[in-house]
């Protein structure tokens, strides 16, 4: 059995959303966010991450989302929502896949964490303002580079949409996402519109 190990709002929702895609059967255990503190690895799961994930099958647990999405896709996927590794398409799925924490969620997290988990942001005015500056270049590249759609790989919707979809949620309410990215807008509009992204929210 898969084990998700999830907190509403968090990145476990990439996981929640992908495995509402495959239709693949799981057992989702909630725990308590725990605002980030000097204190590290302390969520209520058994890495002190979220998301992680235990495959009982294969006898492993182990956090990242990214590594959990591909994971999953590889291992429980059947072929669906990746091209298959060696394939063209596959170094741009990758790209995709790995931009949306690596590079886009970056300096999101870090402007989550100033705002929401510390009591000094008025210290760190011009910090935020470069933050919210870099943010913005990862709307753009986004928007810049993803094609004419509907999804990152054209026509066919992958984990690269899955990882980047809670991205581009964070981007939004932060006020990063807006009408400054009409092609990223639509596209945003397209994710929300899946029934399994509306799942996985709603639980
Ligand atoms: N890069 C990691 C980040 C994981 C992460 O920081 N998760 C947050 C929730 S979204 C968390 O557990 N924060 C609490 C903490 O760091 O103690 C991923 O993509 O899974």
């Amino acid at each position: 059995m898969l084990r998700l190990y999830h907190a509403p709002r968090t990145r476990s929702v990439r996981v929640l959303w992908l495995l509402e895609e495959l239709e693949l059967p799981f057992e989702l255990v909630t725990v308590p966010f725990k605002a980030p503190s000097s204190e590290f690895f302390v969520q209520e799961t058994p890495l002190g991450k979220i998301p992680t994930l235990e495959d009982d099958e294969a006898g492993v647990v182990f956090c990242e989302s990214g590594a959990i999405v591909e994971y999953i896709v590889e291992r429980h996927g059947e072929g669906r929502l990746a091209p298959a590794i060696g394939s063209p398409l596959r170094g741009r799925y990758l790209q995709w896949l790995h931009f949306a924490e690596g590079t886009a969620y970056l300096p999101l997290g870090v402007m989550v964490w100033l705002t929401r988990y510390r009591d000094d942001a008025e210290k760190h005015v011009s910090l935020l303002e470069d933050l919210r500056h870099r943010a913005a270049g990862g709307m753009a590249f986004i928007e810049q580079h993803m094609g004419d759609g509907p999804w990152l790989l054209g026509e066919e919707f992958s984990a690269a949409d899955v990882m980047t979809g809670f991205t581009l949620t964070a981007a939004r309410n932060l006020g990063v996402l807006d009408d400054r990215y009409p092609a990223l807008m639509a596209y945003f509009g397209r994710i929300e519109a899946r029934p399994a992204y509306q799942r996985a929210v709603q639980r």
